[in-house]
């Protein structure tokens, strides 16, 4: 297993979209290794392949980390066949737009179908976190970040604050 490095905005490989994995293989297991590995090591509880440069419809996910236990999930292919009218609003933070947090609204409630780490088609109902997470981390197949569904200003904000924190880190 390796740790990758994770893209931060604006790097303009996190505007891909992501092309469909057509076979669940080794070499797809071992990329969700790498992606669950560094997801752990940057503190997060979800990962799109994209933030590592692999424009693969891949995501990794671990909402019920305590204790050190971990119980890493990966989306293959996901879909959403269904969303609620209903909207709830969560503050959210993204890997590659490290120290933004605000709040975004999304379908309170989704149905998705996926595949699992050995290929098998999964169906799932999600609501709360899961369902917020599940939503951000497709944004990422489609080259979208959560700050695209702010306002232009609250956009334009966040990513100055992004740019300076990059400066201060280079000149440090
Ligand atoms: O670690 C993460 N936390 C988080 C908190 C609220 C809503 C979404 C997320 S996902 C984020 C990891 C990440 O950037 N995934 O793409
Ligand atoms: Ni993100």
């Amino acid at each position: 297993m390796a740790i990758r490095p994770i893209l931060t905005a604006p790097d303009p490989r996190l505007k891909a979209v992501s092309k469909s994995v057509d076979s669940v293989d080794a070499a797809t297991r071992r990329l969700i290794d790498d992606m669950v590995e560094s997801m752990y090591e940057a503190d997060g509880i979800g990962l799109a392949a994209v933030q590592v440069g692999v424009a693969q419809r891949i995501i990794v996910m671990d909402l019920d980390q305590k204790d050190g236990k971990q119980n890493p999930r990966a989306f293959i292919n996901p879909l959403i066949t269904w969303r609620s009218e209903e909207v709830a609003r969560f503050e959210e933070g993204c890997l590659s737009v490290p120290e933004i947090w605000e709040e975004v609204e999304r379908s309170a409630n989704i149905k998705a179908e996926f595949l699992d780490r050995e290929g098998h088609k999964q169906l799932l109902e999600a609501d709360g976190l899961l369902a917020t997470c599940l939503q951000h981390e497709m944004d990422h197949l489609e080259g979208v970040l959560f700050i695209d569904h702010l306002s232009k200003l609250k956009r334009s904000i966040a990513l100055r604050k992004l740019q300076k924190a990059k400066r201060l880190k280079e000149t440090g």
